[in-house]
């Protein structure tokens, strides 16, 4: 299986500029450049998806160059529905800083940014020697375009692909780049740069871009609670990751094996009939979060997430070091108390009890249990001693009703 048949058989493939392609790529040696505007100061997980590619043809004999834009992320690439609220020039660099430092980490490729080139050129220069080639019909034309001319859309935001058209003919010209990979969304900027270079240098290059993952109601992948799965560990935790891939759709589970790992044919085939024959040992779930935790942080990372899963589901809390309780409640509100506070008074502080009166009662019941030990004593007063690290005790009433404390 040639390189090409392996990106057709992992679902990456969803537009290619010229048939010729397949050849090209199964052949190696291409130098292909990918591309994203820091707009944030973290990459997430639908970026990653598509960054993989990187590595994926690396492997192949290719030659992989990320571009981040810190020209392009001025300007701002059109959305479907509407404009885009303008970024400060500092957040750009900003931005531009911290998606460097995820990329060079990830992937280890040669990192390039368009605002080396794109800064010096001058207004009357780009109208003569860029805006010449772009007959405004064709733009109009283009998917996204199309769909903002209800609306309105800016000049600035218009601009925007004749910026990255002019990308891919710098790096044409100076780097040799004859190929241009994206996420589907890509597709007009990216043909807007064939054509440029086609009819400013005749010369022929080539681009695929690549399906956006869904969930299986269509709807975006990659995002939890209407939180995005972000790369950076301080905006999603290993463990949130952890627990977003754990819950994969089971009818989706072998598609994001596809897309998002490097397992084989053979190991993901293997999975697949696991995930049919006995869907309850969640194999292609712990999988699929194992790879990917794994690649983007590490696997201590991987493990720590695994062991606050296991210890949150057994109720062993005591187990757990205060961060990684921390992180394992870090949706949970936590509490914060003095030594000497009751039970009673927490329980009811944790919103667990509506009243003093019902708080004893589950007490009394044995539904009350404190870093994972059952206390039935209606007059308990917490102390330092009973917190995790003397800071963090965890309540539970019940089987799952969580509340957590801070003893400050
Ligand atoms: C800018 C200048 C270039 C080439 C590319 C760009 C960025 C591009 C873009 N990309 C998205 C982004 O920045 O907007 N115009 O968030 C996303 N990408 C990748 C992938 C994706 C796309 O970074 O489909 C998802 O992640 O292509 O939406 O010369």
């Amino acid at each position: 299986m040639g390189i090409y048949e392996e990106l057709q058989w992992r679902g990456l493939i969803k537009d290619i500029s010229d048939p010729s392609l397949k050849e090209k790529l199964n052949a190696g040696g291409m130098t292909f450049y990918i591309g994203t505007d820091p707009t944030g100061d973290s990459l997430h997980i639908g970026h990653f998806s598509s960054f993989l590619i990187c590595k994926r043809l690396k492997d192949a004999g290719h030659h992989p160059i990320v571009l981040i834009g810190g020209a392009t992320g001025l300007i701002g690439d059109p959305k479907p529905d509407s404009e885009r609220p303008m970024i400060t020039k500092e957040a750009v660099a900003h931005n531009y800083e911290c998606l460097k430092t995820q990329l060079t980490e990830m992937f280890g490729c040669e990192v390039v940014n368009n605002y080396d080139w794109s800064k010096d050129i001058n207004f009357i220069d780009f109208l003569r020697d860029f805006g010449k080639y772009f007959n405004v019909n064709y733009m109009l034309s283009k998917d996204i375009i199309a769909r903002r001319l209800n609306e309105g859309i800016t000049y600035t935001e218009f601009s925007y692909m004749i910026m990255q058209a002019l990308d891919f003919w710098y790096l044409n010209k100076e780097k040799n780049v004859t190929l241009q990979v994206a996420g589907q969304d890509q597709w007009g900027n990216i043909t807007a740069g064939i054509e440029l270079i086609r009819k400013k240098e005749q010369k022929e290059t080539y681009a695929f871009t690549m399906p956006l993952l869904t969930k299986s109601d269509g709807s975006k992948f990659g995002k939890t609670n209407g939180k995005a799965i972000w790369l950076n560990k301080e905006k999603t935790s290993p463990y949130e990751m952890y627990q977003f891939f754990i819950n994969s759709e089971d009818s989706k589970v072998i598609d994001y094996l596809k897309f998002l790992t490097f397992l084989s044919k053979e190991e993901i085939e293997k999975l697949e009939i696991d995930n049919k024959e006995h869907p309850e040992y969640r194999n292609a779930h712990k999988a699929l979060a194992r790879e990917v935790i794994t690649f983007i942080h590490s696997k201590e990372d991987y493990d720590e997430a695994v062991k606050i899963s296991s210890a949150l589901f057994s109720g062993d809390i005591k187990s757990l070091t205060a961060k990684e309780i921390e992180m394992g409640f870090s949706d949970l509100p936590c509490v914060k108390i003095n030594e000497q506070t009751s039970l009673v008074d927490l329980l009811i502080l944790g919103e667990m009890a509506s009243s003093k009166r019902e708080a004893r009662e589950f007490i009394r019941n044995g539904a009350i249990s404190i870093n994972g030990e059952k206390n039935s004593q209606e007059g308990y007063i917490l102390s330092k001693s009973d917190a995790i690290e003397e800071r963090f005790i965890v309540v539970r009433r019940g089987k799952k009703k969580y509340a957590l404390a801070e003893i400050i």
